[in-house]
């Protein structure tokens, strides 16, 4: 019985025609990289390969006389063609030949996961915050969350965003066609509505991201499906993407895929067109508009008792780029400084918006003023 299984395991060995051998399986390698093909199998045949993804049988194949270097990332098939015209099995890798993404490399700056109306518009926006390298995506991979693998190829430069989504006709449907959407979620995966980890690895399976989002408060809960996304404030510093004092609600209805929805001051500082006492930079530090009046009562709430603590509570823009906003106080309208307690988020509202707590320690004074300075950064 024995002598019969041996001769039977020969036998199929003989009869599988074994693929060519690669000198190196595949992944990350430098850009002075050559693959060389080997014919290992015992029977003679020519080397066959293509770059293209097509299987060397179909008839696009090269044939192989030679190591190939690789000027950009690329997937590669190779088959052994015997004379009498049977091939062997297939070889396959890929080579990743660009500067690869590693942590800090990379944030997930926007996370549409609670869509309204059309739930296969969720997507992921992803953001290149390496100041000077391009990278390459390729394999770089969603392994919890989502399922997506970006295809070979895939490059990213400083400073650019790339999208994947659930549905690419979902999302086109609200977004209009143009975006940089490096694919679709795989294997019928998911952004889940209360909640998901988000892994994202390397080609070689190390974790550039592994963090979690909630939808419910302290994360912004008018993602949840009040049409807001979820993005990543000061993305360029690769907050810790477990905080969610690191992110707030979308500017706008839908989000901004592919975009930056941060909102940057432009115009006349003191001005005050809609006669609120607003001035227009404090406007946009409040996040409110200076073309229609607001109420001070609606952005700033406070509560003094004079043998307990006070409250400050402002409810100020996360959104808002280029202004320093900063609560000061004084005991008799001069000699003015920034209160130094510290404020801490109270809860994020939408529209980019969030109300912070200040807390102000027992016994107050019997008369104290604040003011509310906004100045132009940059
Ligand atoms: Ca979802
Ligand atoms: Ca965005
Ligand atoms: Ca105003
Ligand atoms: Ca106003």
């Amino acid at each position: 019985m024995i002598a019969y299984l041996s001769r039977r395991v020969a036998w199929l060995d003989n009869q599988f025609f074994r693929p060519p051998t690669f000198s190196h399986p595949g992944g990350v390698v430098s850009a002075q990289f050559t693959l060389t093909i080997t014919n290992t199998t015992g029977r003679a045949g020519t080397i066959y390969f293509t770059l293209d993804g097509s299987d060397p049988i179909d008839g696009n194949a090269v044939v192989y006389t030679g190591p190939i270097a690789f000027n950009a990332s690329a997937s590669i098939k190779s088959r052994i063609g015997a004379s009498n015209g049977e091939w062997s099995a297939l070889n396959e890798a890929s080579y990743v030949t660009g500067t690869p993404a590693g942590p800090g490399d990379l944030v997930i700056s926007e996370i549409m996961y609670h869509p309204v109306g059309d739930r296969g518009a969720e997507f992921l926006e992803l953001l290149n915050i390496n100041p000077s390298e391009s990278l390459d995506l390729s394999l770089v991979r969603f392994a919890a969350g989502v399922e997506f693998t970006f295809p070979v190829g895939t490059t990213l430069a400083p400073g650019e965003r790339i999208l994947v989504v659930r549905d690419s006709a979902s999302f086109q449907a609200v977004h209009g066609s143009g975006h940089s959407v490096a694919g679709e979620f795989e294997q019928s995966s998911a952004l889940d509505n209360s909640g998901d980890r988000i892994v994202l690895n390397d080609a070689g399976g190390t974790n550039i991201l592994n963090f979690s989002y909630r939808d419910d408060p302290p994360w912004p809960d008018s993602a949840d499906g009040d049409g807001d996304s979820l993005v990543l404030l000061d993305p360029f510093s690769n907050p810790d993407h477990d905080d969610p004092d690191n992110w707030r609600s979308s500017t706008t209805s839908d989000g901004n895929p592919g975009l930056d929805d941060g909102v940057v001051f432009a115009g006349e500082p003191g001005l005050d067109r809609d006669g609120d006492r607003l001035p227009a930079l404090l406007e946009h530090a409040l996040g409110t508009t200076d073309l229609a009046p607001d109420l001070l009562s609606s952005v700033l709430t406070m509560h003094f008792d004079p043998d307990d603590h006070g409250e400050i509570r402002i409810t100020r823009s996360l959104a808002a780029q280029n202004v320093a906003l900063t609560l000061e106080w004084s005991d008799g309208l001069q000699g003015w400084q920034p209160v130094p307690e510290p404020s801490t988020l109270d809860a994020h509202l939408p529209g980019g918006r969030a109300r912070f707590r200040t807390l102000l320690p027992a016994p107050q004074p019997a008369r104290r003023y604040f003011r509310l300075r906004a100045e132009l950064t940059e």
